[in-house]
């Protein structure tokens, strides 16, 4: 599972990637500062089962902070993208093929309204409205999805002729490097209600396949970030009264995030990302105070979210993608051959059966499997059983 952060130069998406993985990467005021997309590692915060069985968890991969597991995800922050980017424009194209493999995008928005749609800043007297961004993002990640389509259309429009049912299969294939699935095509073409001869379609009607395209298969989240900058709520607001039915539309302040986790990492504070508060651990000066204070009274204890960043991923995994966090545990033995208690948690799609997570445990534990057992009430499952979110299951094999 992979998200990508993307947005129009200038945003703070290295800032989010940077807050979120603590990689050093990046970060400056003027257009196309990351020029090569950043990989890293976020994690996304689970209620951890161990409290539940009055221990303290290991993890192998990621941490837990008072009984907040964090667990691993891929991120992508790419260059940004400007009016025109589908057909070269900036860094174009490049960018685009970088977020093939995403899963989900983070609409990364500049709340503080000081850039133009190149990322460049205003000059006096220049005005510029925030939710062009989410205008313009969208029209050219739609033209990026209608000029693949277009590629092979001529050829895969005629054999889809003949044989309809072959149509979602061929642009599912046009689609399979980003990650489109064939489900995802019937379902686009019963939505939209296009004519039955995909051959006979006009370019608007290409147009809003592709979009609706897009649309099921890339969800989008809209971070708007910087709501600590002067005009920051006041554009917030505006963008979620423009785009809240079609879009969740989240506060965020990516740069208060990095610093409450730099001030964590430094021993200053104590904060676990996603909270709304912070504890002072250390004496401050006048400066670290100060910036602690605003970034407490201008985001923390204005908007529900805290600073947005942990929520945003949260919120793409669990709500978006429907993940569910599973703990592999046996109620008896909590812990791995290393004495490790609860040393894995594992994002597993929506749908998940007991079988499904043995096979991803092990293709032994798989094939030999015999039951699951729930750890929390010892009741065994069977093959089909599905998976619930904070699942802590062991798997009896042959
Ligand atoms: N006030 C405020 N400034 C922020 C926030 N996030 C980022 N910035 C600032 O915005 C500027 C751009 O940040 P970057 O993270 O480099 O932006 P980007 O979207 O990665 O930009 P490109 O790589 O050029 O596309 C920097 O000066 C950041 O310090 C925020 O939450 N609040
Ligand atoms: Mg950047």
């Amino acid at each position: 599972m992979l998200i990508g952060l993307v947005g129009k130069p200038s945003v703070g998406k290295s800032t989010f990637f940077k807050a979120a993985t603590l990689a050093e990467v990046e970060i400056a005021s003027y257009p196309f500062t990351t020029i090569k997309a950043n990989h890293g590692i976020g994690y996304v915060r689970v209620e951890c089962i161990d409290k539940e069985f009055n221990t303290q968890c290991h993890p192998n991969h990621g941490f837990c902070i008072n009984h907040q597991r964090f667990v691993p995800i891929d991120l992508m922050d790419v260059a940004g993208l400007v009016p025109g980017a589908s057909e070269g424009k900036g860094l174009g194209n490049q960018f685009l093929d970088d977020l093939r493999g995403a899963d989900v995008f983070i609409h990364i928005v500049d709340c503080a309204g000081e850039t133009n749609a190149e990322g460049k800043l205003l000059e006096k007297g220049q005005e510029y409205d925030v939710c062009n961004d989410v205008i313009f993002l969208e029209e050219e990640l739609d033209k990026w999805f209608c000029n693949i389509l277009l590629k092979a259309w001529k050829g895969f429009a005629r054999t889809a002729e003949i044989e309809k049912a072959k149509f979602s299969e061929a642009v599912a294939k046009q689609f399979s490097g980003l990650k489109v699935k064939e489900e995802q095509v019937k379902d686009v073409l019963l939505k939209t209600n296009l004519p039955e001869k995909a051959s006979t379609w006009n370019e608007a009607q290409l147009m809003k396949f592709a979009s609706a395209l897009r649309k099921e298969s890339k969800p989008m989240i809209i971070a708007a970030n910087k709501v600590d900058a002067e005009n920051g709520e006041k554009n917030y607001n505006k963008i979620k009264a423009k785009f809240c039915k079609e879009y969740l539309v989240i506060p965020c302040s990516a740069d208060s995030e990095l610093a409450l986790r730099q001030a964590t990492k430094a021993g200053l504070i104590e904060y676990i990302p996603g909270d709304k508060h912070f504890k002072i651990a250390k004496e401050l000066n006048e400066k670290q105070k100060q910036a602690l204070n605003r970034i407490k009274e201008n985001v923390l204890d204005k908007y529900e979210y805290g600073t947005g960043v942990q929520q945003i991923l949260n919120i793409a995994v669990f709500d978006f993608l429907k993940y569910i966090a599973i703990f592999p545990a046996s109620a008896n033995k909590l812990a791995d051959s290393k004495g490790n208690v609860l040393p894995d948690c594992f994002l597993m799609p929506p749908e998940t059966t007991a079988l499904d997570f043995a096979y991803h445990l092990h293709t032994d534990f798989g094939k030999n499997f015999i039951k699951a057992i729930d750890a929390r009430t010892k009741m065994a499952w069977g093959k089909e059983h599905k998976l619930k979110h904070r699942d802590g299951l062991e798997i009896v094999t042959r």
